[in-house]
């Protein structure tokens, strides 16, 4: 029924009942031990009651550096942009623009529509007026999250964009991570990481502006922090829960076993808990891909990481890539790879992916840094209720009206029944008083 290569089950579908199916598809158990809530807890009000001074000594403990000053000054920035190798700044350069492109083009619009002779109903946008940002360097510095966050918030218009990144042991923030910021117009950098970045910006310091939402992945206790902050009135709103990253690959006969594995791989070294799946219709692919695997792997100087992922994932073996469609959508994964000979064939029977991948040429680190696409997904399967990071996610839709007299009357009756069905009296006056004077106008 079930064996496994190097950690990586291996099954065949048709053979399983439902409930071992739905085990399969299960996420590698997320538990947020009570320890790490409550010690997430205890920095939150740490940080709401002494500020500054909780956040300098709380770096201290956990980044092993103090800082008199958290933020990055002109000088740091500088430094950033002389050392920083010129094909990377390059790169960095390249991928925003292709960013900032794809990004554009799906903007909401404002509208205007008249529901009534003389009424009028507008929905306007408003960028959010302050967010924070957080880009991650636990186990690598992610510039190119600086650039999935910071290039929305521009387009968005945030006038206040504060970025937070832990710093290096030296006490600098990552150059990379300072050059995508910049390049994406945010000068105010700070270097706080974990769960007091969090809490800095959701309540605001003397010196750290008080966020009204906050963006971007982090380890167990800044993804804790924000769910914290999120239930808390006088927190701060969040982007989306972030979980585990994974990968649903639907490989064919057709398909090249070596791309599929560095695919499976470049999620795998993420980190242990990140969960990848492999589907396919064809045996002889599914072992190929395994082969690869175990080859690849040799190379990786991440393949300690891969390997603890691997032992949470599954290659699985299907009657068809029909069958191997439904499943992609009762996983709903963050990311989805479709190397299959007509991909965009499949496409219209994706229900839940945060983003797709068509054809052998589209790996997903191309997703992750520069086709265009935002890397920052719904993960645990709230792909079925929710879509990636955009620009919609830095601003807020106002919706308003306009009325002229002619409009109350074409409209008025409308609303005073519904008020008298409803026994709220208060309502029909509104309405109806105004509908005597305009008919007496
Ligand atoms: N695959 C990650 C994003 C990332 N990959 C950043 C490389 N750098 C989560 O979607
Ligand atoms: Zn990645």
């Amino acid at each position: 029924l079930v064996s496994t290569f190097d950690g990586m089950r291996r099954v065949d579908w048709d053979r399983l009942d439902d409930a071992t199916r739905s085990q399969l598809l299960r996420r590698p158990a997320q538990i947020t031990s009570a320890s790490t809530a409550n010690s997430v807890a205890a920095i939150l009000s740490e940080v709401r009651e002494n500020g500054d001074a909780a956040v300098r000594a709380f770096g201290a403990r956990f980044d092993g550096v103090e800082l008199d000053d958290f933020a990055v000054g002109e000088d740091e920035f500088r430094i950033a942009f002389d050392t920083l190798p010129e094909p990377l700044k390059q790169a960095i350069d390249e991928a925003a623009e292709r960013i900032a492109s794809f990004h554009r083009a799906g903007m909401s619009e404002a509208y205007t529509v008249d529901t009534a002779p003389g009424v009028r109903c507008e929905r306007v946008l408003r960028p959010i007026q302050r967010v924070g940002l957080y880009v991650p360097a636990g186990s690598a510095p992610l510039p190119s999250t600086a650039l999935m966050l910071g290039v929305p918030a521009r387009l968005a218009g945030c006038p206040e964009v504060v970025l937070c990144t832990p710093p290096r042991r030296d006490g600098s923030a990552d150059p990379a991570v300072l050059y995508a910021a910049s390049r994406c117009g945010i000068t105010r950098v700070l270097k706080i990481g974990g769960a007091q970045a969090i809490a800095a910006l959701a309540y605001g310091t003397a010196t750290i502006p008080r966020c009204d939402k906050l963006f971007g992945p982090g380890n167990a206790y800044v993804t804790e922090a924000k769910r914290q902050v999120a239930m808390d009135v006088d927190g701060a709103a969040i982007d989306m829960p972030a979980g585990p990253s994974e990968v649903l690959v639907i490989a064919d006969a057709g398909a090249n076993p070596a791309f599929v594995a560095a695919d499976l791989l470049s999620q795998a070294e993420h980190g242990p808990d990140s969960q990848v799946i492999l589907i396919s219709d064809t045996t002889a692919l599914l072992d190929a891909v395994a082969e690869q695997i175990e080859v690849q792997l040799e190379a990786l100087p991440r393949a300690d990481i891969a390997r603890r992922a691997l032992q949470s994932s599954s290659a699985i073996q299907v009657a068809s890539l029909a069958d191997a469609m439904a499943i992609s959508n009762r996983y709903a994964p963050e990311h989805l790879i479709l190397a299959v000979r007509d991909a965009r064939a499949l496409l219209p029977r994706v229900q839940a992916a945060g983003s797709v991948f068509l054809g052998d040429w589209a790996p997903e680190a191309l997703g992750d840094y520069c086709s265009g696409t935002n890397h920052v997904l719904p993960t645990s399967g709230a792909a079925r209720f929710s879509g990636g990071l955009n620009v919609a996610s830095f601003q807020v839709a106002i919706t308003v009206q306009e009325v002229q007299p002619r409009g109350i009357e074409a409209i008025g009756p409308c609303a005073v029944e519904l008020a008298r069905a409803e026994g709220l009296d208060a309502h029909l006056q509104a309405v109806a008083l105004r509908l005597q004077q305009a008919a007496a106008a």
